[in-house]
């Protein structure tokens, strides 16, 4: 038997031997993400060459039929009320992959892609979509190409192309405006393409409905020179603010005519999601402090009245108290966000829980009852979505730690087993038994496979910052794009962190917002921050006279209160 300070030894050899070889400058690691990398390109393909194949120009592929489904009219629509009668798709799937047919690298399947849509697509048709479908498939797809076709660094469709996806997503913003043709100013969820808002439309919306059309709506303006969009897209948004609670949390569905809430339970998940989101994607694309502003108190309420340990629950917006106890594969984008935000620790703990209960079933279920530790009796299903990959992706991006690269490849390995199929990826109607589904989701193309090839690959990053839009599309960060920031943000150089050694790469938020400490050494201006609900107690020696003086705790975002004996802290755990 080795004594034990010999024990001691060989644990700390194997250790450094295995953050070793595990490093990911390893020339082994290397190959590793390489052959994941060819991995998810065939993946990726197999999904692609399938869906047009069987399926273009209609919406979505239907894998194991090996048919089609003219989808974008259903989208959101739960009881497939007012289908058309004569629409034949939008090669929705198409427009979806054309940014990732760009970061794949694949130009010349690009610029076919292009010359069909600009010679085939139109929006003059009798269909009625959901407006946040709509929005973030089809004009967040357009858009997206438009910008990468017309940025030189990608060299394409020189001479071919000529604004025709600018073109077909200026016609398709006009058709969204009269959705905003409301009392407040709050879009409708639906608007028939050919005719605007149909009589005696629902007035009933999501707060990520008519919270997350800015990036989108936004970048049309900038792209076309005219404000209508964004001003419209503007004008929502701030309304859908101004009825946050006293606690700045928000309910999940409302009426565009009244403005009145309809649920007032809500979570970071379905309904909600992208809303905030798209609060602090579009201060980062848009440079504006207002967008800030709004999503630093968001984002502390959510932390203060959603978390429970790593989890996120469910919370009534007019007291905070919690209502359900659920995790759902839509909140798996959080910890993304958060890296964004710089709040890595906290993003790094939740992603472990989403990942336990990812082993758990194979794959991640839609709803999975955190109180009873079981499965939602009706959504036991999986549609190929890719929030897990997401945050899986931007947290390899922040830390480099192999461990993500570990955890894309059994989501890889999950997919290609239980997904895979001769006509394509198809979803999963139920976790338990893995029970397929004949639905091939244009997000598999547009997100999933895009996160997890950018996760081993990340070369299309190299020479500019990109924000991604909820569904997974790039928009560059452009300074023409930027309101002029106050002068600590320009100071600051905001999207590179520089050192004495090195000029490093960073989240552009990492002057105001910091990791939490336990990571690393990050620092911001000198001083150790931490989360981003941090905020410093008024003394430096933490000592108070009243509960004012004290801040917010920044591990767990609850405000500190001072003791008898005259000290901020965290009293009372509640
Ligand atoms: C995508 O369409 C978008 O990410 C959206 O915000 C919600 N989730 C789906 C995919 O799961």
């Amino acid at each position: 038997m080795l004594p034990r300070k010999s024990v001691t030894w060989v644990l700390l050899l194997l250790l450094i031997f295995f953050n070793l070889s595990t490093s990911h400058s390893d020339p082994r690691w290397a190959a590793k993400k390489r052959r994941l990398r060819n991995k998810v390109r065939t993946m990726f393909y197999h999904a692609y060459d399938n869906y047009m194949i069987h399926a273009f120009p209609h919406d979505e592929l239907k894998p194991l039929s090996k048919s089609f489904t003219d989808s974008l009219s259903e989208l959101g629509n739960l009881k497939l009320e007012h289908l058309p009668q004569d629409y034949n798709g939008s090669a929705l799937t198409l427009i979806e992959s054309l940014s990732s047919l760009v970061i794949m690298g694949n130009n010349t399947e690009f610029q076919s892609a292009v010359v069909w849509l600009s010679e085939n697509l139109t929006f003059d048709v009798d269909a009625r979509v959901n407006l946040f479908e709509c929005n973030i498939r089809v004009l967040g797809g357009l858009v997206s190409a438009h910008l990468l076709a017309t940025d030189s660094t990608h060299r394409l469709g020189q001479g071919v192309y000529k604004n025709q996806l600018l073109t077909l997503a200026e016609d398709l913003g006009n058709r969204f405006l009269p959705a905003f043709n409301t009392p407040t100013g709050l879009p409708y969820a639906w608007i028939n393409l050919k005719y605007g808002v149909v009589e005696n439309e629902t007035t009933e919306t999501s707060t990520s409905g008519c919270g997350s059309l800015i990036l989108e709506m936004g970048a049309l303006s900038r792209l076309t020179g005219d404000p209508k969009y964004e001003s419209a897209a503007l004008r929502a948004l701030r309304k859908l603010w101004s009825m946050r609670s006293s606690l700045n949390l928000l309910g999940t569905t409302l009426d565009v005519s009244t403005g009145e809430w309809i649920e007032y339970s809500s979570g970071i998940g379905a309904g909600v999601d992208s809303f905030y989101e798209y609060l602090y994607k579009a201060h980062i694309l848009f440079g504006k402090e207002e967008f800030w502003r709004m999503f630093h108190l968001a984002y502390i309420a959510v932390q203060k009245y959603f978390k429970h340990g790593p989890w996120y629950h469910e919370a009534d917006m007019r007291t905070g108290k919690a209502t359900y106890w659920q995790l759902t594969s839509l909140q798996a984008f959080w910890p993304g966000l958060q890296v964004l935000v710089g709040d890595i620790a906290a993003a790094n703990s939740s992603h472990r829980e989403f990942f336990y209960v990812w082993n758990k079933f194979g794959v991640l279920p839609e709803r999975y009852l955190l109180d009873h530790q079981m499965l939602h009796p009706t959504e036991k299903y999986y549609p190929l979505r890719p929030e897990f990959a997401e945050s899986t992706f931007y947290l390899y991006q922040a830390t480099k730690d192999p461990w993500y690269i570990e955890v894309g490849e059994s989501i890889v390995n999950s997919l290609n087993l239980h997904t895979k199929v001769e006509g394509g990826f198809a979803s999963i109607r139920d976790v338990t038994t893995m029970e397929l589904e004949d639905h091939q989701h244009s997000f598999f193309l547009a997100e999933t496979c895009k996160y997890l090839y950018l996760l081993f690959d990340d070369s299309f990053l190299a020479e500019q910052n990109y924000v991604f839009t909820t569904e997974g599309h790039p928009l560059p960060v452009l300074s023409s794009w930027q309101d002029r920031l106050p002068e600590t943000y320009i100071q600051s150089n905001w999207t590179f962190l520089k050192t004495d050694k090195e000029v490093r790469r960073t989240s552009a938020m990492s002057k105001q917002v910091c990791p939490s400490t336990s990571l690393n050494s990050w620092e911001c201006a000198g001083q150790k921050i931490e989360s981003a609900c941090h905020i410093l107690d008024f003394h430096g020696d933490h000592r108070c006279l009243t509960d004012e003086e004290c801040g917010v705790d920044s591990t767990n975002c609850r405000r500190r209160s001072c003791s008898m004996a005259g000290y901020c802290g965290l009293w009372l755990f509640i």
